[in-house]
């Protein structure tokens, strides 16, 4: 691995040296992330390298555009109010011919940016008011693109967190049934068939103007945020590539499914697999106290029900990956994205019991 690292590392225009040391990340279920460590003669530095999917990313360039039009924005944003750049957004390194990613031997497409040190990120939270700070975090972020011109932005998956097309690909696989597995999940088909209306309701309110469109993140998940060691505050949002105008339920859902779950995404046990009210009651403290005023009242009321679509739209997502075959989501074994499917099912369950609650908490923090 070291010396296809080495060989990608050379095609950008850093700091020259040699590859001591690479450790993969494996955190995430799409692209292939490295932290790299390079040795020169007077000084050793360290930086992330990531192989990105094309199959999930087919336009590289567009993808890459919006990833530097939003961080020199953030960049920006962050020496306005006297926060260190360096620490706060990622930086990408240019090729040697001034591209922003470049190709390898086997013509996969690789970027580079500088590893942040002394920070840190998290698949669990360690306690609730951890969980509150990365509401605050995520919920800042939201302040600080409200002013991105989202004109410079290209729809790098179109459809993302469309729930509705998402139902229609899912039932577009299970007649398919590509990989002949749609015998075995019936009842994973019966679950998602009953909640076709539930599929549709962000979206209708989105075509009919009720909730506008904004600047969002679309893939806030709890290891998605960079925690410093030392003060435990959430110092940078990373994996930027989703960035797209959304809707911020689904940003608010995405991070209570994930971080707010008892367990992980794909337990399977599911006896395990509940949300915890008082997580969610913790991280809404953080996100609502940031963005009261800056969105209206309506979305904030609508917080909870963000949290179960995109709940049901994940798993959905799971279960469509299945039954083609797994070849969107990175798997480790064979029915690992059925587990998946399964667990985020058990989770919309649990979670459609406690909306009432949900509600009553978003309404305590609106006041
Ligand atoms: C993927 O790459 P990662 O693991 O942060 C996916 C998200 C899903 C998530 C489920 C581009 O995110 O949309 O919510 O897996 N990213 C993409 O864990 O599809
Ligand atoms: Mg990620």
């Amino acid at each position: 691995m070291k010396e296809q690292i080495q060989k990608v590392f050379d095609k950008f225009e850093v700091k020259s040296g040699t590859v001591t040391d690479v450790v993969q990340c494996h955190n995430g279920h799409i692209s292939r992330t490295f932290f790299v460590t390079v040795k020169s003669p007077d000084s050793t530095d360290r930086y992330v390298m990531q192989e990105v999917n094309e199959y999930v990313f087919p336009n590289m360039d567009i993808l890459m555009q919006n990833v530097i039009s939003v961080t020199d924005f953030l960049y920006n944003k962050a020496l306005e109010r006297g926060d260190d750049p360096s620490r706060t957004t990622l930086h990408f390194h240019k090729t040697k011919d001034g591209k922003p990613y470049c190709r390898a031997e086997d013509g996969k497409p690789w970027r580079i940016y500088d590893f942040i040190d002394g920070a840190n990120t998290y698949n669990s939270c360690p306690s609730d008011e951890f969980f509150t700070e990365v509401g605050r975090s995520f919920g800042s972020f939201a302040r600080d693109l409200a002013d991105f011109d989202a004109t410079k932005l290209g729809e790098v998956i179109p459809d993302f967190h469309n729930t509705l097309s998402r139902y229609d690909k899912f039932i577009a696989s299970m007649q398919k049934d590509a990989a002949g597995r749609k015998k075995g999940v019936k009842d994973e088909i019966e679950f998602v068939k009953a909640r076709k209306d539930l599929c549709a309701k962000i979206v209708t309110m989105i075509g009919e103007g009720k909730i506008p469109l904004r600047v969002t993140h679309n893939d806030t998940k709890l290891n998605n945020i960079l925690i410093d060691d030392r003060t435990q505050k959430g110092i940078c949002i990373i994996d930027l590539d989703t960035i797209m105008p959304g809707s911020v339920l689904y940003d608010f859902g995405d991070a209570i499914r994930f971080g707010a779950s008892t367990a992980a995404e794909d337990e399977t046990d599911l006896t395990k697999v509940t949300m915890d009210l008082k997580k969610f009651s913790a991280f809404s403290k953080g996100y609502v106290g940031q963005l009261k005023g800056f969105i209206c009242d309506e979305e904030i009321k609508l917080l909870p029900l963000g949290a179960i679509v995109i709940t049901l739209e994940t798993g959905i997502r799971f279960l469509t990956d299945y039954l083609d075959g797994d070849k969107y989501f990175h798997i480790s074994y064979e029915n690992h994205n059925l587990d998946r499917a399964r667990n985020q099912f058990k989770l919309v369950r649990d979670m459609e019991e406690k909306l009432p609650e949900m509600e009553r908490i978003i309404h305590t923090y609106m006041r």
